[in-house]
């Protein structure tokens, strides 16, 4: 069966909620992030991004570009309200729903009678109603391409992709789109001239497949719009992480080690906001600063800071010194179920 997905993403959503909160700073350049000398951005409103702002630069730099910028610090627990509010007004329209983030979620919306369309269209006009912020929606037969229409007329727009259009849309779109395809990947097929999802699809099955192993199988549908991932609404969390990059790289294993107590602490609190659940390890990712990066992990059931101590050593050894640009660190869990399994039967 043709199915109808829709994909929506809130606008600049951490900047928005707070020009929100403070209507004195509408339509001035706005961001939100760590404000001190080392600060990084965690994202900005769209007047900074016409200076050349973007999330996750470091603070120093932005201001550079935008001398009036104003940055503001993280509220987590404002943009969880509004995420749930959002949240609320997307179960109206039907319950097969997939949240990315608190910004972002699919909707599954096949066995709606009226078109897929409408339905992106009222959820937008819902939300500027009651929540005062604008979200981008992208309507598509599958997953990859609504993510990438939600994005295509961003901020406040609505694109659709019906399905006969799907070979012309995808034909000249860059490979970087594709979900999955990183910097390296681009680069590496780059250097085999290909530059689109049309160059691409001249590619057989085998080549894909040995040039990408098993995910070359995926790029050989994706690459032509094809994409039968399933909006999973009960989608379970396997895991839960708190990572930071910093705006000067760590050069040593200490200096690894110091940074590693405030985002142990992160990933605590983090976690105390959530249903418990069964550690099964733990693991922290370091990337270097060749944008290389590797995980060190351990079963564990709970978080253990000598622990973690440990693994920051077994992931640094295998830098051969390069500096550190990201730290972090993370639990995974076993499957819910399986708590109960493991009671003791007796
Ligand atoms: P995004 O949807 O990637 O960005 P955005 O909503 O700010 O802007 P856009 O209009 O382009 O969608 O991310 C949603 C929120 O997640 C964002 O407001 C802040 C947060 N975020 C991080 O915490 N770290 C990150 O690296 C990024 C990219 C976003
Ligand atoms: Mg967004």
């Amino acid at each position: 069966m043709e199915r109808r997905i829709i994909h929506i993403d809130m606008d600049c959503f951490y900047a928005a909620v707070e020009e929100r909160e403070r209507p004195e700073l509408a339509g001035k350049p706005l961001a939100v992030g760590g404000r001190s000398r080392r600060g990084v951005l965690t994202t900005c409103n769209y007047p900074a991004r016409r200076f050349g702002v973007r999330s996750a630069m470091p603070t120093w730099k932005a201001l550079e570009l935008c001398p009036d910028l104003r940055v503001l610090p993280v509220r987590m627990e404002l943009y969880r309200e509004a995420s749930q509010k959002v949240r609320a007004i997307l179960q109206r329209y039907t319950p097969i729903i997939e949240p990315l983030s608190l910004d972002e979620a699919y909707l599954d919306v096949s066995d709606r009678l009226r078109p897929a369309r409408e339905i992106a269209e009222e959820i937008r006009l819902r939300i500027r109603q009651e929540t005062e912020l604008t979200a981008s929606a992208g309507v598509a037969p599958n997953k990859l391409l609504a993510k990438i229409g939600s994005d295509w007329q961003k901020p406040d727009g609505c694109f659709e992709i019906t399905p006969p259009e799907v070979p012309g849309f995808v034909e000249p779109l860059p490979v970087s789109r594709l979900w999955g395809v990183g910097p390296r990947a681009v680069e590496r097929l780059q250097g085999l001239g290909i530059r689109t999802c049309g160059d691409m699809q001249k590619l057989s099955l085998p080549e894909l497949a040995r040039l990408f192993g098993k995910f070359g199988e995926e790029l050989h549908g994706l690459c032509r719009g094809i994409d039968n991932r399933p909006v999973q609404p009960h989608r379970e969390r396997k895991s839960m992480s708190c990572e930071h990059t910093f705006s000067e790289d760590l050069p040593s294993e200490e200096a690894c080690a110091e940074a590693l107590a405030p985002l142990i602490e992160e990933l605590h609190a983090d976690l105390a906001k959530k249903a418990p659940r069964n550690i099964k390890s733990l693991f922290v990712k370091l990337k270097f600063n060749d944008f290389r990066q590797t995980t060190a992990e351990e079963a564990a059931a709970r978080i253990d800071p000598t622990q973690a101590r440990h693994l920051i050593a077994t992931a640094w050894a295998r830098g051969a010194g390069r500096p550190v640009r990201l730290i972090g660190i993370g639990v995974r869990f076993h499957p819910a179920e399986s708590a109960q399994a493991e009671l003791p039967l007796s």
